[in-house]
């Protein structure tokens, strides 16, 4: 029986996806790294360490850990540049009323996201409130496709995994939540999302959380 749902943020509740990759290619640029979508798909739920050296690689550059650092605090200077003016109205379609009802019906509801920036995010959304457990990059630093960051909200929610339900846009998030033991719904593109149980679009079409439940995830 499913008694949760832990939500990945970036590509799920808001589309930051695209500014995190504008970011990126700035640092890659300045590095001169060639580095396009089809690249950055490879950093979509990864920590920003992590993505970092994946960029690095690409562009087969070492570099001693102040200069990363440096490259991070750019990156992530950057970022927030674009996600300033982030409004309520910039939540993702079928995002709000899937959370709302779905905790209405019973379910448990924890963000599990690998971004630093989760809370600030949530709190320009007005989602805060939204979600019963937030574990964010902070919170969990060893990134997916390590499923810690699901685990522990599990955890904290007090539901086994067998009974959570991730909802995820990201290779690396489906393979979290796989090897966390949790059903997965791949948000997004079937391309990038092997291994969920189910695909759709957008949360826009999760209509009623328990028919779809019942219809794909039983
Ligand atoms: P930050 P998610 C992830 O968020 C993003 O998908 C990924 O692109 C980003 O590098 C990571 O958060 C860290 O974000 O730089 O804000 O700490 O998809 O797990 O919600
Ligand atoms: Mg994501």
């Amino acid at each position: 029986m499913i008694r949760a749902l832990i939500f990945d943020l970036d590509g799920v509740i808001v589309d930051t996806a695209k500014y995190h990759f504008k970011a990126w290619k700035k640092v890659a640029k300045k590095l001169k790294i060639p580095f396009e979508e089809k690249e950055n798909e490879k950093l979509k739920g990864i920590s920003r360490i992590n993505s970092l050296e994946i960029i690095l690689n690409l562009g087969s550059i070492q570099l001693p850990a102040e200069e990363k650092n440096h490259w991070l605090e750019l990156k992530n200077n950057w970022y927030l540049e674009h996600i300033k003016n982030m409004k309520p109205d910039d939540v993702l379609l079928g995002a709000e009323q899937l959370l709302t009802k779905s905790r209405e019906e019973g379910y448990k509801i924890a963000l599990g996201s690998a971004s630093k920036n989760a809370i600030l995010i949530l709190k320009k959304i007005n989602l805060i409130n939204a979600f019963d457990k937030i574990i964010d990059g902070n919170l969990v630093t060893i990134s997916k496709p390590n499923p810690k960051v699901f685990l522990e909200g599990a955890k904290l929610l007090e539901i086994p995994p067998e009974e959570c339900i991730v909802f995820e846009d990201a290779q690396a998030g489906i393979i979290a939540a796989k090897r966390g033991g949790m059903k997965c719904v791949g948000v997004g593109s079937r391309d990038n999302l092997k291994g969920a149980n189910v695909i759709i679009k957008s949360l826009e079409e999760v209509v009623d959380i328990n028919t779809f439940i019942s219809d794909h995830l039983s």
